[in-house]
């Protein structure tokens, strides 16, 4: 059921956006209390824009993580670019998520000016806890009027209470959008096969991780446990045998602790099983791309 809003009430649309690994998700989670996008130290971990809902008394706030804004080198590269393009086309207001800890650079550059008009921006400092030093005099020479900056670290959590008081100001008087109690439009099936790639990032370095895609082909739910099948794609027998490790551990220890963040999810025991296949050059895959990344 979705309530009247009370006459004073705010609510919008809000996307983060930015450079890779500025820490976009990681906000996103932090804000949400719950993790419903995948983070790690690889550039671009996000690949498709991923809406959490928060409700607070006075307002409703629906935030967009979008992937992060690069130079494309293949048709996933440009596929992520885009997705994030069109969110902000679409949104009351842009968070822009940089890096705090270092003054800015030609990334920060290129999304100010070209890409920035279209909606009002608010500035996010982030990785505060990194650093004590304050560039944000360096950021606000991207715009002819500084925005609105908060100076914030995700990961810790300090200085959220701030940004939320006032991004809220920024947001038109409006309805609720989403019931209350929503959280976000991913699909457990979705997520499971994200903690899954999270866990690639976080397990094999260099090119392995951008070649990967994770397909859930089957989720079950049984009496007393969930039983699902994932395939992991690569585009080489090499990167299949990186993956796979010797005698199997680095694939177990991927599956063992995707799993565990699967039975925090779902709330259940977990009968996993990950299947890795080769599908040489689905990043050049227009039809592949759709399948596995329908937005
Ligand atoms: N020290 C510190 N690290 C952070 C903070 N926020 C995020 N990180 C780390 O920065 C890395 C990138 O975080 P993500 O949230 O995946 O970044 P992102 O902007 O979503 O990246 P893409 O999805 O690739 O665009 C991870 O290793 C995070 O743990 C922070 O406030 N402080
Ligand atoms: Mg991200």
């Amino acid at each position: 059921m979705i309530p009247a809003a009370p006459a004073d009430f705010r609510s919008g649309f809000v996307a983060l956006i930015g450079r890779p690994n500025v820490g976009k998700s990681t906000l996103l989670n932090r804000l949400l209390g719950e993790k419903i996008a995948i983070t790690s130290p690889v550039a671009q971990t996000t690949r498709h824009a991923i809406r959490g809902v928060l409700t607070r008394p006075t307002s409703q706030i629906i935030f967009i993580d979008t992937p992060g804004i690069h130079k494309p080198r293949h048709k996933l590269g440009e596929a992520l670019v885009n997705t994030a393009r069109q969110t902000m086309a679409q949104v009351d207001v842009v968070v822009f998520v940089a890096d705090g800890s270092e003054p800015t650079g030609a990334g920060d550059r290129l999304i100010a000016t070209t890409l920035l008009p279209v909606a009002p921006v608010v500035l996010v400092l982030n990785k505060l806890d990194c650093t004590s030093l304050d560039y944000s005099a360096s950021y606000h020479e991207l715009w002819p009027e500084p925005p609105l900056t908060f100076r914030l670290s995700a990961q810790r959590g300090d200085g959220l209470g701030e940004f939320l008081t006032g991004l809220e100001q920024q947001l038109p008087l409006g309805p609720y959008y989403y019931p209350p109690d929503s959280l976000t439009d991913q699909t457990e099936r979705l997520l499971c096969a994200e903690f899954i790639r999270e866990q690639i990032l976080l397990a094999t370095q260099e090119e392995v991780p951008h070649a990967v895609a994770v397909g859930i082909e089957a989720m079950e739910e049984l009496s007393r446990l969930t039983r699902i099948r994932a395939v992991i794609y690569v585009e080489r027998d090499s990167q299949k045998g990186i993956l796979i490790g010797k005698g199997g551990e680095r694939l177990k220890g991927i599956s063992t602790q995707a799993r565990l963040a699967m039975e925090e999810m779902l709330q259940t025991k977990v009968y996993l099983e990950v299947f890795v296949k080769v599908a040489a050059h689905w990043r050049q895959n227009p039809r592949l791309l759709k399948e596995l990344y329908p937005q």
